[in-house]
């Protein structure tokens, strides 16, 4: 058989991801608590993203979360991760495009360019915090699916597993947890699809084993555990939208100058602080990236 020099993978790389796995763990390279994972990837920082901002410890950022899937308390998506089954995972990309298609986690993996980007993150409940995420560009896969000139807006849609998913029993929310994005904020290089945190693979807390990262938009907007993106036309109706109205809109910008019906959002609490002692900033500090979506738009009125 003949093979060409480029198509032979070097020996190290014949290790499935379990082996892989399990061999760092062997090697004490990882906590044994990360081989729930199994997956990996390898990122390099991006330098262009967060230079000079102070990382919040992670692990307040592994055990302080919002993941109503496992239930409301702050500690309760830590407490419950094992709820959350991921394997295997799958990705449907559809809706208005040319090209839709399913994709494997691990496919997503191999194809996509994975990325370390330290970002500013906002909850609308007033905590925030600054991470290093990995993942690659949502405007990647979405090329890739080729978008007819019909699809305006993007629809995330979590995983539905009542089954496991204690908290999908109950109406507590519209299941399952539903977000949307206009088109150009989904094709935005901000706009990221992670797989980690911390250059380690998602927890389940955080919305292994794929997630949306919005960073100039209200935490909630990240949408955990995707398993299907649709293209579509019209502007969609969104889990917080349907549950709120009045408090959630649909674009959802970090804005300090207009307030949550029921609270300010001048100031924010970072992660780690007692205390509310951050200047909340537009856009959460990103408008000189994205202020040109919003052109001409009143965002009191587009909360
Ligand atoms: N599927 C799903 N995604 C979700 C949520 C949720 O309850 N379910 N909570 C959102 C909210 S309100 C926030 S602030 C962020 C929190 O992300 P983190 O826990 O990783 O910090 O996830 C968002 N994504
Ligand atoms: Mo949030």
């Amino acid at each position: 058989m003949q093979v060409r020099e480029n198509e032979i993978t070097p020996e190290s790389v014949w290790l499935t991801r379990r082996e892989w796995l399990k061999a760092m763990v062997a090697a004490g390279l990882l906590a044994s608590p990360m081989a729930r994972a199994d997956y990996a990837f390898t990122a390099r920082r991006n330098p262009a993203y967060g230079q000079g901002f102070k990382l919040t410890d992670a692990e307040h950022v592994l055990h302080y979360n919002n993941f109503y899937e496992l239930g409301t308390a702050k500690s309760d998506p830590f407490e419950h991760r094992d709820w959350l089954r991921t394997e295997p995972w799958t990705v449907r990309v559809e809706g208005e495009c040319a090209k839709p298609q399913a994709f494997a986690l691990e496919d997503l993996l191999r194809l996509m360019p994975i990325e370390e980007r330290i970002y500013r993150f906002r909850c609308v409940e007033g905590w925030s915090f600054v991470a290093p995420w990995d993942g690659f560009e949502l405007g990647r896969l979405l090329r890739r699916v080729e978008p007819t000139s019909r699809a305006k807006f993007v629809v995330f849609e979590s995983i539905h597993d009542p089954e496991h998913l204690k908290m999908q029993r109950t109406p507590l929310l519209d299941w399952p947890y539903t977000e949307g994005l206009r088109l150009d904020e989904a094709m935005h290089p901000l706009t990221l699809l992670a797989v980690g945190l911390y250059g380690r693979p998602l927890e389940p807390q955080n919305g292994a084993p794929i997630r949306l990262v919005v960073p100039w938009k209200y935490g909630f907007k990240s949408a955990k555990s995707i398993v299907r993106i649709r293209l579509v036309e019209k502007m969609p109706q969104t889990t917080w939208m349907k549950a709120a109205p009045r408090e959630y809109g649909f674009y959802s910008n970090v804005n300090p100058h207009v307030p949550h019906p029921r609270w300010s959002q001048a100031t924010e609490r970072p992660l780690g602080s007692w205390f509310k002692n951050r200047r909340t900033e537009l856009f959460n500090g990103y408008a000189e990236q994205v202020a040109h979506l919003y052109r001409g738009m009143d965002l009191k009125k587009w909360f």
